[in-house]
């Protein structure tokens, strides 16, 4: 019955307030100078659609305790989540390039109004589930699942400009992949409320494949569950993508990354994948390159470009002299 979805939406998100470092925001550009529409429409039989840029300018601070920005990420969440549902409601797959990981907020947020059935797969280093109680930061880009889950909302004190965002999400529809720098209380979260997790030690006991099928049959047994893949750069291993706020050696490799989203791409139920914390600012031209064609491959993984080729279509011979 499912099978992937050969519409795409694309939306950027110029988005850096979540963190502290100038650049992430420059992003989109980046990637979509890089080629990024061009590289996409070359996989066979897409269709895809550029939704263009959330911008939110001039919007007034609020102050929170150790919740950097509280007001700007509200607002950018609030354009981006309406933003996504519209692209899904177009029947289309919906590509977020960030931006930081903030704006997982908004993505989520605007996936499940349209399917409230979906699960989320959540790749990176870091498991970005703290509140402004437990982060040592105070950066929004460590908080967005600790924002989206139910079960969760106890654990904050009202939240000015948020109104806006309700938390349904269930943090049983939640897992991990890639995570090796994890602070405690994150730690406990993920024990306390069992969130399937493959951390970079068991992706190296159980390997790719293995990890990102336990973790969708962990979640969703029968196959049935639109999946929302949330993708953050610092999930490679920092020698393969440099250029980002909080690298961490010892990653996913690219065609371990690669492998995971083709599989994922694979089961037909992909609807949303969000690519966040490029920062094109960081480190030397060759980093910044590499980063984004990294960034590049694994979107295109996501949406069925093919390590094996593929023939042309409606042909089945060489042309003849
Ligand atoms: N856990 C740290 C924090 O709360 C780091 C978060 N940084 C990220 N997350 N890049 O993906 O700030
Ligand atoms: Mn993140
Ligand atoms: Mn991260």
């Amino acid at each position: 019955k499912w099978q992937p979805l050969k519409r795409v939406g694309i939306i950027g998100v110029p988005f850096e307030k979540g963190q502290k470092k100038y650049g992430v925001s420059v992003a989109p550009a980046a990637l979509r100078y890089a080629g990024l529409i061009e590289q996409l429409s070359e996989i066979d039989g897409l269709d895809i659609k550029d939704y263009g840029d959330i911008e939110t300018p001039g919007i007034e601070e609020v102050k929170m305790e150790n919740m950097a920005h509280l007001a700007l990420v509200s607002a950018c969440n609030k354009k981006l989540s309406a933003r996504v549902s519209q692209v899904l409601r177009d029947d289309r797959v919906v590509v977020t390039i960030g931006g930081d990981h903030s704006i997982g907020v908004g993505t989520v947020d605007g996936h499940y109004q349209v399917n409230n059935d979906m699960i989320l797969i959540w790749v990176d280093a870091h498991a970005d589930i703290n509140t402004n109680k437990t982060s040592d930061s105070g950066s929004v880009h460590g908080m967005p699942v600790a924002l989206l889950v139910k079960e969760f909302s106890g654990y904050w004190p009202y939240l000015p400009t948020m109104d806006w965002q309700e938390p349904l999400f269930s943090i049983k529809s939640l897992g991990y992949i890639g995570l090796r720098s994890v602070d405690h209380y994150e730690r406990l979260a993920i024990e306390k409320y069992k969130i399937p997790t493959f951390a970079m030690e068991d992706v190296e006991e159980h390997g790719i494949k293995k990890s990102i099928e336990h973790v969708l049959k962990k979640l969703d047994p029968e196959n049935k569950r639109p999946i929302h893949v949330s993708f953050d750069i610092d999930a490679l291993d920092a020698l393969e993508a440099p250029s980002t706020g909080t690298p961490v050696r010892g990653g996913l490799s690219l065609r371990e990354a690669i492998n995971l989203m083709e599989i994922v791409y694979a089961t037909g139920r992909l609807r949303a994948v969000d690519l966040v914390e490029i920062n094109p600012a960081l480190g030397n031209e060759n980093d910044r390159k590499q980063t984004i064609e990294a960034g590049l491959c694994v979107l295109k993984a996501a949406l069925g470009f093919s390590r094996r080729g593929t023939a042309p279509r409606g042909v089945n011979d060489l042309p003849i002299q």
